[in-house]
C-alpha cells in the first residue's frame, strides 16, 4: 500500500464538506458497531437500530458515552466487530487494574492509523530526508510502533531506538546523524542533562525536531527543551482507545494540536453534567473514532480536559485544533509517560497481608524524569524490628507493583498507624510536580 501523508483535499477541506464526510463515515461506524455484542445492546437500547438512525451529526447525542470501564467489561472480545481472523494487531493501554483495555486492528485500521501518523508528522515539516530516532516504548504500548509506521511512510529512515538507555540513545543519534527525534517531553529534558553529564556537544549532533507526546507538559517546558536542544518541539496527542498517536498533533504554526476530524468526531463536554459545551469552552474531550473497523468506540471520554480554538489556523487546515490538555477529570496519574490509577497500587498493598492498612503515594521529580514513591505500613502482627524480613517485604512490595504498572517504584516501610489519616476521604496521592501546565 502506498501512504498518502499529504492530502490537503481532506486536510483542507471545507467545513461543510468535513461535515457532510463526517455524518457518512459515523454512518458506516454504526454498521460496524452494531456488529458489536456491545454496542448491538446499548445502541437498540436507546433506539438506534440502523445507520439510518442517525440523520444529522447532532444525533451522537442520542447515543451513550463510553468509558474505560465498559472496554474492561467487555474484555476481551466483546467490542470486536469483526472476526477475530481479520484481526492482526492488538495494543493494550497501560493505567487498568488486572484487566488492560485492549484495542484490535485489522488491516485497513493499522493503514488507517499509519496514514494519519505519517500525516501529522509531514505538517510538523519533516520528509524523507529526514533521520527519526524513536526514543519511545515499542510493546504493547502504541508509542513505538504508532510513530514508526508513520515515519517509514513518510520515507524517513528510522532507527527504532525504543525507550530509556540515554548514553546508547545519544551514540546513535551522532552516529546516524539523527534529525527528528520522539520522546516523552521528560526524556527530552533528561536526555539534555545527559549531554551535558558526558560532555556531549551540541555541535556533534543534527537535531532539528522533536515530536513531544504520551504525557502533560507545558507551554514552558517546550520552551525549555526548544532552547536547551535549539531544536524545535512539536506536540502530539493520542490515546490508546484512539489508536495511540495521531490523534491530534501540532502544524509548524506551534499553536494548538489539529485534531482530525475525518477520523474521529470529537465533542467537549461538562465533565459533571455530560452536557457538550459550544466551541471555545473548556470541558472534557470525548471521542468517536469515524473509520475504524474492527473495533469502532463511541463518544469516548478521555478525560482529558482541553478547549477547541475557535479561529481558523494559518496553515490553511480546516481541521479544528485543540489546546495543550489541561489536566484529567479523574485521578489517573502519568508516570514518565505511563498511565496509572493509585486503584492499581491499593490493590498490590492490600493483597500483601504483612502490609498495613494504610499506605501514600507520592510522585516527585528526580531531575527531569518522575520518580514514584510508595509508603506503605507495615502490619504489627507480623514482625517489628527483624531488618531483614523487612527487606525481604519491602522488595516484594516492590516486585509486585512493577508487575502491575511496569514502572519501578522506591517502596518505603514505615511503622504502623504512621502515615495521616485524614477524617474525610484519604487523600492517599501527593502530587509534588511542579504544576506549570
Ligand atoms: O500515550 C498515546 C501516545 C503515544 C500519545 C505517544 C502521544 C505520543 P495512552 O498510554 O493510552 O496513549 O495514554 C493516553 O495520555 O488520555 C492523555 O491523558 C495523555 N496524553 C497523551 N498525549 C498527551 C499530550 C498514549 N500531548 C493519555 N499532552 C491521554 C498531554 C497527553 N497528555
Amino acid at each position: 500500500m502506498k501512504f498518502q501523508y499529504w492530502l490537503p483535499e481532506k486536510e483542507k477541506m471545507a467545513r461543510c464538506e468535513l461535515k457532510s464526510f463526517q455524518l457518512a463515515a459515523l454512518k458506516r461506524t454504526i454498521t460496524c458497531a452494531l456488529r458489536t455484542d456491545f454496542y448491538n445492546k446499548r445502541l437498540k437500547d436507546v433506539g438506534i437500530n440502523s445507520p439510518d438512525d442517525i440523520r444529522s451529526l447532532d444525533d451522537i447525542r442520542k447515543i451513550p458515552f463510553t468509558s474505560k470501564y465498559d472496554l474492561r467489561a467487555a474484555f476481551p472480545y466483546g467490542m470486536l466487530a469483526t472476526n477475530k481472523d481479520d484481526v492482526i494487531r492488538l495494543h493494550a493501554s497501560s493505567g487498568t487494574t488486572g484487566i488492560p483495555t485492549t484495542i484490535y486492528f485489522n488491516r485497513n485500521d493499522i493503514d488507517a492509523w499509519t496514514a494519519l501518523v505519517a500525516r501529522s508528522i509531514f505538517a510538523t515539516g519533516c520528509n524523507k530526508q529526514d533521520v527519526f530516532q524513536n526514543m519511545i516504548t515499542y510493546g504493547l504500548f502504541t508509542g513505538g510502533f504508532g510513530f514508526h509506521y508513520g515515519a517509514e511512510a513518510v520515507g524517513m529512515l528510522v532507527i527504532p531506538s525504543g525507550s530509556g538507555n540515554t548514553s546508547r540513545q545519544l551514540r546513535l543519534m551522532q552516529d546516524f546523524e539523527t534529525t527528528v527525534v520522539h520522546a516523552t517531553p521528560s526524556f527530552l529534558l533528561h536526555t539534555e542533562s545527559k549531554m551535558k553529564e558526558e560532555g556531549i556537544l551540541r555541535d556533534s549532533l543534527c537535531l532539528k525536531r522533536a515530536f513531544a507526546g504520551a504525557e502533560p507538559y507545558s507551554e514552558d517546558t517546550r520552551l525549555r527543551i526548544e532552547e536547551l536542544l535549539q531544536i524545535e518541539v512539536f506536540n502530539s496527542y493520542g490515546l490508546s482507545e484512539m489508536n495511540g498517536p495521531g490523534v491530534a498533533f501540532e502544524c509548524q504554526c506551534k499553536s494548538g494540536m489539529h485534531l482530525w476530524e475525518d477520523a474521529f468526531l470529537a465533542e467537549i463536554i461538562d465533565p459533571e453534567t455530560l452536557e457538550p459545551l459550544p466551541d471555545g469552552e473548556t470541558g472534557e474531550l470525548t471521542l468517536t473514532t469515524l473509520c475504524r473497523e474492527a473495533m469502532p468506540i463511541l463518544r469516548y471520554r478521555t478525560r482529558d480536559i482541553t478547549s477547541f480554538y475557535t479561529e481558523v489556523c494559518q496553515c490553511g487546515r480546516t481541521h479544528r485544533r485543540i489546546h495543550r490538555i489541561k489536566g484529567r477529570s479523574d485521578d489517573m496519574l502519568i508516570i514518565n509517560g505511563v498511565n496509572i490509577f493509585p486503584s492499581q497500587i491499593e490493590e498490590v498493598v492490600m493483597g500483601i497481608k504483612e502490609a498495613g492498612n494504610n499506605y501514600l503515594i507520592i510522585v516527585e521529580k528526580e531531575g527531569f524524569l518522575d520518580r514514584l514513591t510508595v509508603k506503605t505500613e507495615v502490619n504489627p502482627d507480623t514482625f517489628r524490628d527483624d531488618t531483614r524480613k523487612l527487606n525481604v517485604l519491602r522488595e516484594k512490595i516492590r516486585h509486585k507493583l512493577q508487575n502491575t504498572i511496569t514502572i519501578n517504584p522506591k517502596v518505603e516501610l514505615v511503622e504502623s498507624n504512621s502515615l495521616p489519616v485524614s477524617e474525610g476521604k484519604a487523600k492517599r496521592v501527593i502530587d509534588n510536580r511542579p504544576k506549570d501546565v
